[in-house]
């Protein structure tokens, strides 16, 4: 519990057995539940989440996207904090960023990591996908973001119900911020974080993932013209 609030932290995990194990070490007290949504890993992701204490839902279909919203479902806090299981986001943050919610009545925070603290955090290639598809999303959206792909965000778990989701898989990281900028019932904000460098391997497709990124925000503004 923080300040009265509930707090649920929900993990997406494939194949995350180092990451995973490093989130879980760092869990603060505060955190009342943790989540772990896992997509059928072949490592042992799914023992080490259980054996250190956190709720293990496993999600067969692919989809990071799907993998966030079985996880919102099965949340029972007031706050959601939801986060990349690959050891790269601070859930500890969450604390400040709670508090940040209170203090200018925020329903939304979106973790954003640049500038970059850890050079080695991020690979270039990724960084300048981050920085263009930020940039289109801005302009496309009428937002300000400095991180549009941001995997860490911190939110009152009622938000959801004013949201409407397209997709299932990467998209769903922009997606959404846009479901939280563009609507006027949603006060958002975004919070600098430290991001690290992830444990295990990505994936993520880069150039896939980054083409398809693009496509998306041009399909989403489309369809809320
Ligand atoms: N349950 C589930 N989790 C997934 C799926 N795809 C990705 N994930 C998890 O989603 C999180 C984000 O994936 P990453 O591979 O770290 O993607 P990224 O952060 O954009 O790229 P990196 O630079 O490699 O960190 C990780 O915790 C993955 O294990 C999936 O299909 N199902
Ligand atoms: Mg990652």
């Amino acid at each position: 519990m923080l300040k009265g609030l509930k707090i649920s932290l929900v993990m997406p995990c494939l194949n995350e057995e180092s990451g995973i194990r490093k989130m879980l070490e760092q869990v603060p007290g505060f955190i009342d539940e943790t989540i772990v949504v896992d997509g059928g890993s072949r490592d042992k992701t799914a023992e080490i989440a259980q054996d250190m204490g956190a709720r293990v839902i496993v999600e067969r279909r692919r989809g990071y996207g799907l993998a966030h919203k079985r996880g919102f479902e099965a949340a029972q806090g007031d706050i959601i904090v939801a986060a990349d299981g690959d050891s790269t986001y601070p859930v500890g943050a969450a604390s400040e960023i709670v508090d940040y919610m209170i203090e200018r009545r925020l329903d939304f925070v979106s973790a954003a990591r640049f500038p970059l603290r850890q050079e080695t955090s991020m690979r270039y290639r990724n960084f300048i996908g981050n920085v263009v598809i930020t940039l289109i999303l801005n302009i496309l959206f009428k937002a300000k973001l400095t991180d549009g792909l941001s995997g860490m965000w911190v939110f009152k778990k009622n938000v959801l119900s004013k949201m409407k989701f397209l997709s299932d898989n990467w998209n769903f990281s922009e997606e959404i911020k846009i479901e939280a900028v563009l609507n006027t019932g949603i006060n958002f904000a975004e919070f600098p974080i430290v991001y690290a460098e992830r444990l295990g391997e990505t994936k993520l497709f880069p150039w896939t993932v980054g083409v398809e990124n693009i496509f998306f925000l041009f399909y989403k503004r489309l369809l809320t013209l």
